[in-house]
């Protein structure tokens, strides 16, 4: 445990109280930093200069970790193009020339495996990650992500400054966005079946042909390799941070409706889009670089994340 390390950081969260922030401000308070400072939206919109000053005047830090991010499953990618490219553009690129200007240690900055190409070969590679363009669903959001990659590496070249860029695949777990239009495909199809079930409703529709394969890293180990990286990685190159497994949607889709004692038919409907077709992670550097390894296996944290979404909708009920 390298509580001596965090105990001396003051560290900014950008998206803190999302997702994903939620677990690493707990991870980085577990650890021992005591000085974490999580911008809210609403005082600061993070895509804005003036706000960016605010937030750097506001707190003054020794390391930023950039989460925030205007993100949504493939259905929301595909109706915002536009605001994904830009909001996540300009908090990357503003978030990263402040924290220099300001001289701020350590700048880490989460990019998105939606930057690699779409017919990537697998694993995907992290020198495989400029030989072509992303697949078309996600690739306004995907670039506007792999553009902090190119500004860190300049200001490293340029400033000498020490900014790292980590490529987290799908994560999942509880307190996810279980929307069904904004969500990812694993809250969404455990909404379904568990409202399926509930309903009686005999059929769970479940997006495009089932054959695309995605990899999924459970929210915990996400944050303990990010946190792992912030630590320890002070290098220019990327570094993807996954579990190292494929699986195909048709299959995740059964294991959710076993999972979530759903017994009645998956359809598939090919009119919605599969995105792209493979991904699966070459996950050697995080774990040579600084010790990275996923432990929570795929049926273990669908579990969690189905007991939590369980628990969280009896609680909503109850208090309705
Ligand atoms: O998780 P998802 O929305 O995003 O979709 P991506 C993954 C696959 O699951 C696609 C299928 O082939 C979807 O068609 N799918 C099946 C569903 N049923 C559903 C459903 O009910 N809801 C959803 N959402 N999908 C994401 C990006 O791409 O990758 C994010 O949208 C992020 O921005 C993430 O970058 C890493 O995996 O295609």
């Amino acid at each position: 445990m390298s509580t001596s390390f965090w105990s001396k950081q003051k560290v900014i969260v950008t998206g803190g109280s999302g997702f994903l922030g939620g677990f690493i401000v707990e991870k980085l308070r577990a650890k021992g930093c005591r000085d974490v400072f999580v911008p809210r939206k609403k005082d600061f919109d993070l895509t804005t200069e003036q706000s960016v000053i605010k937030l750097y005047d506001a707190f003054s830090s020794t390391m930023v970790i950039h989460l925030a991010a205007h993100v949504g499953g493939i259905g929301a990618n595909r109706a915002n193009p536009g605001s994904f490219y830009y909001d996540n553009l300009m908090m990357g690129a503003l978030l990263m020339e402040h924290a220099r200007r300001r001289k701020i240690a350590k700048f880490v900055a989460l990019g998105s495996i939606c930057a690699y190409p779409k017919f990537t070969p697998i694993p995907f590679k992290e020198e495989d990650i400029w030989n072509g363009y992303p697949e078309e669903t996600n690739a306004p959001y995907g670039l506007a992500k792999k553009m902090m990659l190119v500004q860190a590496q300049a200001y490293r070249a340029h400033y000498g400054y020490n900014a790292i860029v980590l490529f987290p695949v799908n994560l999942y777990g509880p307190r996810d966005n279980f929307d069904l239009q904004t969500s990812h495909v694993i809250p969404a199809l455990i909404r379904k079946c568990i409202e399926a079930q509930e309903s009686g409703q005999k059929e769970v529709t479940v997006w495009g042909t089932g054959k695309p394969t995605r990899e999924f890293l459970y929210v915990e180990d996400a944050a303990e390799g990010i946190l792992l990286g912030a630590e320890k990685y002070n290098n220019p190159a990327p570094v993807n941070i996954g579990a190292g497994f494929e699986i195909s949607i048709r299959d995740i889709a059964e294991m959710i409706a076993r999972l979530t004692g759903f017994k009645g038919k998956i359809v598939m409907d090919p009119t919605q889009p599969d995105g792209q077709p493979r991904r699966m992670l070459d996950v050697s550097r995080a774990k040579d670089c600084f010790g990275f390894v996923a432990k929570t296996p795929l049926e273990d944290g669908l579990r969690q994340t189905i007991e939590w979404y369980k628990s969280k909708t009896l609680k909503t009920a109850a208090s309705l």
